[in-house]
């Protein structure tokens, strides 16, 4: 489950459409067993709750528009759930701080680079 690219068909037990991949992994129940991200090209967005490779549950999350991908799965508020940081391919950022499947609170980021150019920054600057 270390490749972010595998789709959802190869990579659990089951027939899922080919048209989702798992784009992130995380614990978004705070369960502390990983769960699978998986998102559609037309912005449609899934949660498998996983313990193992069996799947526990699984829901919708709200989509999202055309240009926005999943960069990266991470607590970011310290809550013990996983957060997801989003990109746009005009170079925007948010992040959405995660309950189990409902979006808590979403923020847009600001840019750090004016060129447009987008990184994430860790510790101090
Ligand atoms: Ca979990
Ligand atoms: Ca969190």
């Amino acid at each position: 489950m270390n490749d972010a690219s595998v789709v959802l068909a190869n990579a659990v037990p089951g027939t899922v459409d080919t048209s989702w991949t798992v784009k992130v992994v995380g614990d978004f129940n705070g369960d502390g067993s990983s769960d699978l991200f998986g998102q559609r090209t037309d912005g449609a967005t899934s949660i498998w709750f996983m313990n193992g490779t069996q799947r526990l549950a699984s829901g919708w999350p709200p989509a999202v528009g055309v240009g926005w991908e999943v960069q990266v799965a991470a607590d970011v508020d310290a809550d013990g759930k996983s957060d997801l940081l989003w990109r746009h391919t005009d170079g925007s950022t948010r992040v959405w701080l995660m309950d189990g499947l409902s979006v808590r609170l979403n923020v847009a980021l600001q840019s750090v680079d004016p060129r447009g150019r987008w990184w994430a920054r860790c510790g101090a600057p």
